[in-house]
Formats: C-alpha cells, sequence, structure tokens
C-alpha cells in the first residue's frame, strides 16, 4: 500500500492508540523491534465553491521521528473527490483517501509539522473529515476542522451550551491525587486523568522492617503536608529480614501504609524491595503471592502504583523482562489499569553500572500496556553519564525515578547538592516523577530525619530536618502545577 519503510508499517500494526509504547500481549513482535512513540495532531480547512473545494492540511508529529509518513482520512460524504494534490502523493479508495510524503517531506522530527493540499470535487454534501491517522496511529492532538461556507442558508443558531459537558469532570478536591485521579502510561509520559503529563515528587520509606515507627499519623501528615508530597513509596525488602520472614505481616503493613497515602490522597507506589540476590527470578512466586494480595486489596482504589523488582543487578534484560511478563499478568488480573513499574539492569541503572544502556530495553520492551521503567541514581556516585542516559531513554520509554539518594551510592556520606540539584533540574524538564531515599531517622547521608527523629512527634518543619531532608523538602514542596483540562 505504500513505501513507508518496513519497521513503520509493524507499527501500523501494533500500535492501538496515540503514544501506544508497549504492546498489547496479544500482538507478537519480533523481539529486536524498536518501537517509536507516537502521536499527531492534524489541522484539516478547506475553502469551497460550488462542486469544488481546496483542502490545506498541516500535520504535527507529536511522536519520535517518523522518517516515512502516511496520513490516512475519510471523506464523511461518498461524493467527495481528491483531484489536483500538492507535497504529498493521494490515493482514494472508496471514501478512504491516503496522503503518502513526498521525497522532500518524509522526515518529520518530533513537534515538526508539514502542510500539504489538493484540489477536490463534490456531489452531495462537502464536510470535512474529522478523524486522522498518521502511519496507522489515530491522531488525538486536537484539531481545527473549519466549516466550508455554506452552500445553503445556515440553520438558525442554536445558544452554545453553557456547561459543555467534560469527559472527565473537573477535581472536586486539591490533593494529588483528587486533581490527577487514576494515572496511565501515554506516550513516554506518566499522565493524569485528563490526559496530561505529570510529575509525581515525595518520598521513599527506608526498609519498613527497619522503620516502623517512622511511619504513623504524624509523620505522614508531614509528608502530605508539610512537604507537600504527591508520592509515598513504601521499601518492602523481600530479604535482609523482610517479606520472606513473614509474608502475611509484611503484606498487611504494606496495605497499611497504602492505606494512610491515600487518606491523605497521595500516590502509593508499592516497592518489592528486592535487591540481594539481584536475580529477581528468585523471588519470583514471592512477588506472584504478594502482588496477587495488595493488587486485590487496592483494585478499586485509583492511586497505587507497583514497582515490581527494585534493583536487578548481575543479570541480564531478558531475565528481568521475564520475570515481568509473569508478575504483570497476576496484578493485571485484579487491576487491569495500574501503571507498573519495572527496574532495569544494573541496580536500576538501565544497564549502565553494568556497562551497558538503554538501548536492550528500547529494543525490547516489555510486551504489557501501561507499563514504565525504572531509573535509579546517588547523586554523590552517578554523574553526567548517567544522566545523559536517562535523558536519551525518556525520549524513548517512560521512566520514573523511583528511588535516588542526594548521597553516594552506599546510602551514607555527605549530600552532594550541586549534583542532587542537577538530577532535579533535569527530572523536572523532562517530567519524570521521583521518590528520595529515605523518609527515615536513620544515621546515615540519605536520611531526611535526624537520628531520633522518629522517637517522638515532631515531623513537620527544619528543625528535624538533615542537610539532605532539608533540600529535598525545599525541591518538593514547591507548588505542583497538574493540568486539569
Ligand atoms: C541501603 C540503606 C542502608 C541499608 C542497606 C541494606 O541505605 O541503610 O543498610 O540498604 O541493604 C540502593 C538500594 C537501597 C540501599 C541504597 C543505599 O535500593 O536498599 O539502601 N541503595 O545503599 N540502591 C542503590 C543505593
Amino acid at each position: 500500500m505504500t513505501n513507508i519503510p518496513r519497521r513503520y508499517r509493524r507499527q501500523v500494526a501494533a500500535a492501538g492508540a496515540i503514544g501506544a509504547l508497549a504492546l498489547g500481549a496479544s500482538v507478537a513482535l519480533p523481539a529486536a523491534d524498536a518501537m517509536a512513540a507516537t502521536g499527531c495532531q492534524v489541522t484539516y480547512t478547506t475553502s469551497s465553491w460550488t462542486g469544488g473545494f481546496t483542502a490545506a492540511i498541516t500535520i504535527k508529529n507529536l511522536g519520535d521521528a517518523v522518517n516515512g509518513w502516511t496520513l490516512g482520512f475519510s471523506f464523511p460524504d461518498a461524493g467527495q473527490r481528491v483531484g489536483q494534490g500538492w507535497s504529498a502523493s493521494y490515493q482514494q479508495n472508496g471514501s478512504a483517501v491516503t496522503a503518502q510524503n513526498v521525497s522532500w517531506n518524509g522526515t518529520l522530527a518530533t513537534g515538526a509539522s508539514t502542510s500539504i493540499g489538493f484540489n477536490g470535487t463534490f456531489t452531495g454534501g462537502n464536510p470535512n473529515p474529522t478523524a486522522f491517522t498518521l502511519n496507522g496511529t489515530v491522531c488525538t492532538g486536537s484539531t481545527t476542522p473549519s466549516t466550508p461556507p455554506p452552500t445553503t442558508p445556515p440553520p438558525p443558531a442554536t445558544p452554545p451550551p453553557t456547561t459543555p459537558p467534560p469527559t472527565t469532570p473537573p477535581p472536586t478536591g486539591t490533593t494529588p491525587v483528587a486533581i490527577n485521579g487514576q494515572l496511565r502510561v501515554c506516550g513516554a509520559n506518566l499522565c493524569n486523568q485528563y490526559g496530561k503529563p505529570i510529575q509525581l515528587r515525595g518520598m521513599s520509606t527506608h526498609g519498613i522492617q527497619w522503620f516502623p515507627h517512622c511511619y504513623n499519623d504524624a509523620s505522614l501528615d508531614a509528608l502530605a503536608r508539610d512537604w507537600n508530597a504527591d508520592l509515598f513509596r513504601i521499601a518492602m525488602y523481600v530479604q535482609e529480614d523482610g517479606y520472606e520472614t513473614d509474608p502475611t505481616g509484611f503484606t498487611n503493613r504494606v496495605n497499611t501504609l497504602v492505606e494512610e497515602a491515600t487518606e491523605r490522597g497521595m500516590y502509593a507506589l508499592i516497592d518489592f524491595h528486592t535487591l540481594t540476590p539481584g536475580d529477581p527470578t528468585f523471588n519470583l512466586e514471592r512477588a506472584k503471592t504478594f502482588f496477587a494480595a495488595v493488587s486485590a486489596r487496592h483494585a478499586a482504589k485509583n492511586n497505587v502504583i507497583y514497582e515490581i523488582a527494585n534493583e536487578p543487578n548481575g543479570v541480564s534484560w531478558s531475565t528481568i523482562k521475564n520475570y515481568a511478563e509473569q508478575v504483570i499478568p497476576v496484578i493485571r488480573a485484579n487491576d487491569p489499569d495500574a501503571v507498573v513499574i519495572v527496574g532495569t539492569r544494573a541496580w536500576s541503572s538501565l544497564g549502565v553500572s553494568e556497562g551497558g544502556n538503554a538501548t536492550e530495553v528500547i529494543n525490547n520492551p516489555v510486551n504489557a500496556g501501561n507499563v514504565m521503567y525504572a531509573f535509579h541514581f546517588y547523586a554523590a556516585s552517578h554523574k553526567d553519564n548517567y544522566r545523559a542516559e536517562l535523558e536519551r531513554a525518556a525520549a524513548r520509554l517512560p521512566m520514573f525515578v523511583t528511588e535516588f539518594g542526594t548521597v553516594d551510592y552506599t546510602g551514607d556520606g555527605g549530600a552532594d547538592l550541586a549534583s542532587s540539584a542537577t538530577w532535579l533540574d533535569l527530572l523536572d524538564r523532562l517530567k519524570i516523577s521521583y521518590a528520595n531515599w529515605t523518609y527515615s531517622d536513620k544515621a546515615e547521608g540519605s536520611a531526611a530525619f535526624r537520628p531520633g527523629t522518629c522517637n517522638g512527634n515532631t515531623y513537620a518543619g527544619t528543625s528535624v530536618l538533615t542537610e539532605s531532608g532539608t533540600f529535598m523538602r525545599n525541591r518538593i514542596r514547591t507548588p505542583d502545577t497538574f493540568p486539569t483540562s
């Protein structure tokens, strides 16, 4: 049908909706196929005369760069015909039209536009098409079709409705969850209930087996209302005296903390904190049991995000992917629309800490929708080359910084505030969500509270904070700008 390169044709078949990056389980794709984030906006305007019209079409690429494109649309009236066209080659089959790039306008960078057009004829009515596809993906960027000048006098104008019925009603509360609702992955972003990219900023617990006394009404009130955090990550270690020693007890503790976050309008990130051993497969059966339980319990909530393997290490990406493709269906069976985050190779460094890079994930993404990938860093240890790889990956993959420290990779030592600020500026710019390690009073540099804080009742304000805690509170408590339309 077209001369689009093979890999785009596969994308046409695979990508269901705008920005679909990960594939539905039913679509079999060759493992090495890179999926580009897609998206488009089309403006179609006409001017007409008796029996004829000129159409001017602007195509804007909202996804990854494309090299070769085909625009598809259908005429609403069977009598409409494409005549002489320009800047594209047109084909019409019944009312279905395709316009394919010509040699000089096939490459469209992200955000780039191109204009094409044609003269047409019509015999019946001449309404404009309103739905378009680009390389098979439905364009959901807003369009501004103009109606052609009427050939008969227009009917009397009806007054505009006073309150247009929005598909998603405006928020009724002011908490992060009240505003953003159920989240979903769109393209390489995390989007809210209005389909708009957002960034969540928050804190991670320390191991809940060691610091249970740090998570109580007063500390969570401070996190929600003094820090204005959007996100509370619940780090449930599996080894190191964690889940494996008491599955029921730890499941209950996680459930309780999810409820606490929910009461305060924060997103809860359930972290299955695997670390040693680094092969997540070691904990596969535990993960299935745990996630079946917590996803059943929280299925009706709209604020729960699942992180299925904290930091795989010493294993291949294909092993991690295989683990993910066994755990995700367990969650989806109970909670089909929840976002799931998959750890990446080498302590969730996208492979960088073991000499790799993001290409292995880009070329072989997890075969499930609504999935994001974890990236972790410790600002005093991980700098420009890690930042560059995250930025490169984030153009293609939905990334979530589920854990980072202001200190070195041991979790201790002094805070590197310069590197931390550079990192957070990058995450803000790319709208990458993050959780800081840790909201605890452990005597180590990464802890936000001074030692002994969790024995008292004061968590709000700065008097209880470490250098890292003061810095993080300042970053997190600045107002969010969540789009609501
Ligand atoms: C560290 C804690 C430390 C604890 C250790 C136990 O800060 O108090 O003794 O775990 O394993 C990670 C891990 C996270 C580490 C953290 C700092 O996800 O568990 O916490 N870190 O070393 N990845 C990179 C750094």
